[in-house]
């Protein structure tokens, strides 16, 4: 039955696609460049598509057509050259979720950080070299809401002729998560920041585009993972969702993780993955060695823990079985299908136990870099609180107040052109100052009873490191307006997860604890609710790196920062000037 992967569904043919991809493309080619990385170039036309899903039919951003978007593959130590080109009414801007971007920083893409954006009926072309990475990472629109429908996953494969530490998959699939909604998303997010309230819901979840069976009017849009017996697939999990930590699970199935954030991990197993919006993890799969004569949904629904209400339904795919002898194939309708068992939706000791368990490989071929003498301590407070309102608007908050967010008590005012170039070109005057705080400017009870003075305060402030500088970073979650997990994203670089607990860091009890042996390395961590986690990174990459929470609502709200990383004395250690394409404001 035309029941999950009907032809009309895109992501079946991506899928199907990224399979093919993955056999054949990249042999000629990578054949010539045994050892050197060669240089690929995507062209990105950014244009409308009327999409339709749950029975209603919209008009959606999207790359060349394509939702979710095209993937981009390449090996570590190539270079990508990819041509943006903006056909919408709206500006756009790409980034290349959790890529180094060593001393390329003007390819990043996060808008007014790094470039002005690329305005309708211009173009811009990203160029950047993928230095010491491999695994999953994706892409997304780094402007407003517009990642909403614009991403896709980015594949790095190892260097050819190099293993995976782990059993070569038979397969790799890609598992991207995104979030549906039936209304504009630039209307959505317009209409709270005028009203100074939360947006709205969205409707659905989405695994690779398509809600899923447990929709109205979705059955149809169903993606669906076909499996044989026995074989081992690699799921490369992606969270593009805008708002929404994810719980995922198999039924009936265990997972392996071998990767978070495109770095490998001491493989462990489990039941359910947590994945917040801008991490990835690739897990393996082992199909059972017989037909098992069922259907196994494969679902995603929200981990929740902040004072708001969300978008609580479940999204998921079906993992079908092949049979050997096609002769025997029963009919896919008449097998029973199981439902995993998803944590209920706070679980938030679920989630300190998943994510304890990540753990670095770090042995000799990939080795945990943890810096050990750092250089600079800064203690971050991370949460919400009120902003004032425009005189001419009328907030829905106490006071003509709207609900903000910010880090160390400061929401951060977007800038009119790009902090990167006004940084390089020394013109920050009336841009940004570099007063970014060390700490919160009053200590309370981070955690327990907040203050009553909830109002934030407002600036473009930047924290300036010398290069090479060894940074630890604590983030502590408020409880002002209610205690929330964030996941905090930082450009530019990976860090270290040393440390993480419950309640107000301890500065003289908590460092004991911390594990500089073989804590995970990544770009994106969930700051728990209600609690803290430390990070370590070595700024060893000159730019303008943002920092910001991946709940896009709350980056719109301002919990969002910027680090500058100055030029080393040394050649290699400056950031090159800009490209002539660099989009103007
Ligand atoms: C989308 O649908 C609308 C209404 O049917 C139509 O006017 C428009 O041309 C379509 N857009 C695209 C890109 O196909
Ligand atoms: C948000 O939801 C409200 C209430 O359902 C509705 O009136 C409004 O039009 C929605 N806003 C957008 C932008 O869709
Ligand atoms: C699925 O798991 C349940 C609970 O462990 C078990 O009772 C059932 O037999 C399993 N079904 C299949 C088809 O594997
Ligand atoms: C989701 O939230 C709605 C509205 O708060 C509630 O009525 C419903 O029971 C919730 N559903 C689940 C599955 O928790
Ligand atoms: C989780 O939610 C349930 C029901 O909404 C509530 O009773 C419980 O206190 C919450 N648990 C935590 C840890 O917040
Ligand atoms: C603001 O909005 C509220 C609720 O919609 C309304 O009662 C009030 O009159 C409005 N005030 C102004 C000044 O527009
Ligand atoms: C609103 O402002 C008035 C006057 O400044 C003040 O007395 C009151 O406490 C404020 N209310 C809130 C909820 O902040
Ligand atoms: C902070 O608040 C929590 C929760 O109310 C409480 O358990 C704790 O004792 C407080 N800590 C201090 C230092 O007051
Ligand atoms: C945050 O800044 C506002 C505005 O300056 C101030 O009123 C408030 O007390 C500060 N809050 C904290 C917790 O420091
Ligand atoms: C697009 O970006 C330019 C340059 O920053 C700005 O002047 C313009 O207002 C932006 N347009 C929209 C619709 O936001
Ligand atoms: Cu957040």
């Amino acid at each position: 039955m035309g029941f999950i992967c009907s032809f009309h569904s895109s992501a079946c043919l991506y899928t199907i696609l990224f399979l093919l991809v993955c056999a054949s493309w990249l042999g000629p080619q990578l054949a010539l460049a045994k050892h050197r990385g060669i240089t690929r170039r995507y062209k990105f036309e950014v244009r409308m598509q009327n999409v339709t899903r749950l029975c209603q039919t919209k008009s959606i951003v999207t790359i060349n057509g394509q939702f979710p978007g095209p993937r981009i593959i390449a090996r570590e130590g190539d270079s990508l050259e990819i041509k943006v080109v903006n056909h919408v009414k709206y500006n756009v801007t790409i980034h290349w979720h959790g890529i180094r971007q060593l001393r390329s920083g003007w390819a990043d893409g996060p808008a007014y950080i790094t470039q002005c954006p690329i305005q309708p009926g211009q173009s811009y072309v990203y160029k950047y070299t993928i230095k010491g990475q491999r695994g999953t990472l994706f892409w997304h629109a780094h402007i407003s809401w517009l990642r909403a429908t614009l991403y896709g996953p980015l594949v790095i494969l190892p260097k050819r002729g190099v293993p995976y530490p782990f059993p070569h998959p038979f397969k790799e699939v890609p598992i991207v998560f995104g979030e549906w909604w039936k209304a504009d998303t630039e209307a959505v997010i317009n209409q709270a920041m005028k009203t100074g309230s939360a947006p709205n819901l969205s409707d659905a979840f989405t695994i690779n585009g398509l809600p899923g069976p447990l929709y109205s009017c979705s059955v149809k849009d169903t993606f669906k993972l076909k499996v044989k017996p026995g074989k081992t697939y690699l799921l490369r999990l992606v969270n593009a969702a805008l708002n929404n930590e994810l719980f995922f699970s198999i039924a009936n199935h265990t997972l392996t993780v071998v990767e978070a954030d495109a770095i490998y991990t001491k493989p462990f197993k489990a039941n359910t993955i947590l994945i917040t919006p801008g991490q990835t993890t690739n897990v393996l799969l082992r199909a059972k060695r017989h037909h098992p004569n069922a259907l196994f949904l494969m679902a995603a629904r929200p981990y929740a823990t902040g004072p708001a209400t969300f978008d609580n339904t479940t999204t998921a795919a079906i993992l079908e079985y092949a049979h050997h002898d096609p002769s025997r194939k029963p009919k896919a309708t008449k097998l029973p299908l199981i439902k995993p068992k998803l944590p209920f939706f706070n679980d938030t000791s679920f989630a300190a136990k998943f994510t304890n368990k990540l753990r670095s490989l770090a042995n000799s071929k990939f080795p945990a870099n943890v810096p050990k003498k750092i250089d600079r301590h800064f203690f971050f407070t991370v949460g919400l609180g009120l902003l004032p309102c425009s005189k001419n608007q009328n907030c829905s908050g106490p006071n003509n107040t709207m609900v903000g967010a910010a880090i160390n008590n400061i929401s951060f005012v977007q800038p009119k052109t790009a902090l990167l170039q006004a940084h390089f070109l020394r013109q920050s005057n009336g841009v940004y100052t570099s007063n970014f705080p060390t700490k919160p400017p009053t200590r309370f009870n981070y955690t327990g009873t907040p203050p009553t003075n909830i109002m934030l305060n407002k600036g473009t402030r930047l924290m300036s490191l010398p290069y090479n500088t060894n940074v630890e970073l604590l983030l502590q979650d408020t409880s002002i307006i209610g205690a929330e997990s964030h996941p905090l994203h930082l450009h530019g670089f990976n860090f270290f997860v040393v440390g993480q607990g419950f309640g107000n860091f301890d500065s003289k009890k908590d460092p004991a604890k911390f594990n500089l042996v073989d804590p995970i390395e990544r770009n994106t961590v969930g700051v728990p609710s209600g609690g803290w986690v430390a990070i370590r990174f070595r700024a060893d990459n000159p730019g303008v790196w943002f920092m910001h929470c991946h709940l896009e609502v709350h980056t719109s709200w301002g919990l969002k920062m910027a680090w500058i990383v100055q030029d080393g004395k040394k050649k290699h250690q400056k950031l090159p000037p800009p490209p002539a394409d660099l989009p103007k404001c």
